[in-house]
């Protein structure tokens, strides 16, 4: 007799246990906030799209894991400030908002930065360069306004951002042209007094000198020394230096991150990682410069297979595995974005996929916790 049995498709059944297993695994992972309560704080940065709520699976994400964040791109400049003497603070204020719900420390990003700058701030009102003295006017009114607007609810301000070259010395920016005037004296009057105003405006806010490949330029790394150096000759307050960390699946190498930690730490200074991202596409430009690297060039359509994680994964533990060695001079690690369907490059950069999924470097990065204890 023939008994008719309910057909089952395998190959749905397999794709609907593809499609959950994940889901239970990602209600079982630990919070990277937890994991690494011993170490330093987690965080992520996060866009506007996410503090008000438009992109709930990042939110859950954030919520879980994180006890500091930095604005993405809402307290720039350009974003605060596009205009003369006008401000929209909506965005920020939304972030800082956010944060306090939900008990991470807010991190200000960024007040002196030669990018995201509007172009009337280096200008008079006949298009020529402005004077030394009228830039350090405009430098020290705004450092006023955001610095005061949020005096006592901000962790820590990334006070000056990626003022370095590679090879060590300062970057030919706007500040350093037109307020250092090309004198050798002058060459740090820009930073310093960034550094100076944002202390006077909240005493109690931390203060810290962010830039990229610190970790794979031993020169760049000597030149933020040398800043760090110079703030401390002249008694002023800096915290900690920013290593912001956009690694790819070959750099940094570990003994170019720990150059670059204990350098800083013999220097005085704490030691932050804050835009912390791996590209799996590894040819082409290393650096951070928005105007040269974008989805697009950093995009990997090998970037999920199984190769490429197990790549990630093993890079993400080799960085970690530094971080929790150094622990005692790092104060936060903060991944630049939250999962990889809303980072600022392409391929499978972060610990979360797109489908909000912790992946295997998430779990790696976990395990060098453990490994520490
Ligand atoms: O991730 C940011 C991206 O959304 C912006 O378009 C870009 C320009 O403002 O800035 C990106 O973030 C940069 C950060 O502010 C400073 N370090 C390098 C980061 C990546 O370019």
């Amino acid at each position: 007799m023939r008994i008719n049995r309910p057909k089952v498709n395998i190959f749905i059944l397999v794709d609907v246990l593809l499609a959950v297993a994940p889901c239970i695994a990602g209600q079982d992972t630990p919070a990277l906030k937890d994991v690494f309560e011993d170490h330093f704080l987690i965080g992520g940065a996060l866009n506007r799209w996410l503090v008000s709520g438009r992109n709930p699976g990042a939110v859950a994400i954030a919520q879980k894991h994180f006890n500091t964040a930095t604005a993405e791109n809402e307290m720039k400049w350009q974003s605060l400030n596009s205009w003369p003497n006008q401000y929209n603070w909506q965005a920020a204020d939304s972030f800082v908002d956010f944060c306090g719900k939900n008990k991470m420390a807010p991190i200000g990003h960024c007040l002196v930065w030669h990018s995201q700058v509007p172009r009337w701030l280096f200008r008079d009102d006949s298009g020529n360069a402005i004077t030394r003295d009228a830039l350090l006017a405009r430098m020290k009114d705004h450092i006023t306004t955001v610095v005061g607007r949020y005096k006592g609810r901000v962790k820590g301000w990334d006070v000056v951002n990626e003022a370095l070259n590679e090879n060590g010395t300062l970057r030919n920016s706007q500040w350093l042209q037109i307020i250092g005037e090309g004198s050798e004296d002058k060459k740090y009057d820009f930073i310093e007094n960034a550094f100076r105003w944002a202390h006077e405006v909240d005493p109690n806010t931390e203060l810290y000198y962010n830039d990229y490949s610190l970790e794979s330029s031993k020169a760049k790394t000597d030149g933020a020394v040398a800043i760090v150096k110079h703030l401390k000759s002249k008694g002023l307050r800096i915290d900690a230096v920013g290593i912001q960390l956009h690694g790819s699946l070959t750099h940094p190498s570990p003994e170019g991150l720990e150059y670059a930690i204990t350098s800083l730490a013999d220097a005085g200074v704490k030691v932050m990682v804050t835009e912390l991202d791996i590209r799996t596409r590894t040819r082409g430009y290393r650096g951070a410069d928005i105007g040269r690297i974008n989805r697009r060039s950093t995009s990997d359509q090998n970037a999920t297979t199984p190769e490429i994680q197990k790549k990630l994964a093993d890079k993400y533990a080799e960085i970690f595995s530094v971080l929790v060695k150094h622990k005692e001079y790092i104060t936060r690690v903060t991944f630049w974005g939250v999962y990889d369907g809303a980072s600022w490059i392409g391929g499978s950069p972060l610990l979360f996929d797109r489908s909000y999924q912790p992946k295997e470097a998430f779990f790696a990065v976990v395990k060098t916790a453990q490994e520490s204890q």
